[in-house]
């Protein structure tokens, strides 16, 4: 049995059966304390979409981190049964076509076989389609890819068809301090940032309190490397460099589960 992941059994429901939730999560002086956090680190000049945990600097990552999630961590507990913060997060678009985010999976965070990690996505102001509210694929959680490493593309043509058949596509207009909650199981994108001012969100990443972090390593196209993480893996590491310098935690490889028609038409048949 799945374990449990919100404390609110109509909320878990949901959760079990869209693959997400859509609550009230910060008040305006959180938002507030959090847009300052954002201007006071910003090192200025990117460009299209970025995510503070792929910044070069292993002190911002850490910085970003502690204050997202000591911001976030408290309206978390309110939803969540047991979760721990693994990484706090700034997500931004920059205005302009380049912000575009296709129909993507995370990497995985724990070994999802019978428990979930969860992301709260959280705008620090209103979001709409035009400047890149978050859309999911309904449901899609359920096709069960759960063994994801970094640095795979979903860019086969096919495949965005097939999942558009198979899934509804639902946008998030959502409010300041409104948030989604998502399984990292849950396919997911956003259009690009059209509008004319920078889009901010802070993003909390949280596992089960006595769930192991671990790391999908891409050795090749067809295998993963799987090493145990600590508290300390998104600060010392930045994701898709060359050489991480793990140490030898490696427990076993698995296949990659990635999203692409070959793995989709072949989970269906199952
Ligand atoms: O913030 C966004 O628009 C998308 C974020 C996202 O897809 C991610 O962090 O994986």
């Amino acid at each position: 049995m799945r374990r449990i992941t919100f404390k609110n059994k109509l909320l878990q429901k949901s959760f079990d059966e869209n693959g997400y939730v859509v609550a009230p999560l910060l008040q305006s002086n959180q938002l507030t304390a959090l847009e300052k956090v954002y201007k006071r680190l910003d090192t200025g000049n990117s460009s299209g979409f970025h995510a503070s945990i792929l910044h070069n600097s292993a002190e911002y990552r850490r910085n970003v981190h502690g204050q997202v999630s000591e911001l976030m961590i408290g309206a978390a507990d309110g939803y969540l049964d047991n979760y721990r913060a693994l990484s706090g997060q700034f997500v931004v678009k920059e205005p302009g076509k380049r912000s575009f985010l296709p129909h993507h999976l995370d990497w995985s965070f724990i070994d999802e076989t019978n428990q979930s990690s969860v992301a709260i996505w959280c705008p620090l102001k209103d979001v709409n389609h035009e400047n890149g509210n978050l859309t999911v694929l309904e449901g899609s959680h359920n096709i069960g890819l759960t063994k994801r490493g970094f640095g795979y593309t979903h860019t086969e043509r096919k495949v965005q068809d097939f999942l558009s058949q198979r899934f509804k596509e639902v946008a998030f207009p959502l409010k300041a301090g409104e948030s989604l909650f998502y399984d990292h199981r849950l396919i997911h994108g956003s259009p690009p940032n059209l509008s004319s001012l920078t889009r901010v969100v802070s993003l909390l990443i949280l596992i089960p309190t006595e769930a192991q972090s671990l790391y999908y390593h891409r050795k090749s196209e067809k295998e993963l490397e799987v090493y145990k993480t600590d508290e300390e893996f998104y600060f010392r590491y930045k994701m898709g460099e060359p050489k991480l310098r793990l140490k030898k935690l490696a427990e076993k490889t698995v296949t990659p589960n990635y999203i692409s028609l070959e793995q989709l038409s072949s989970l269906k048949k199952n």
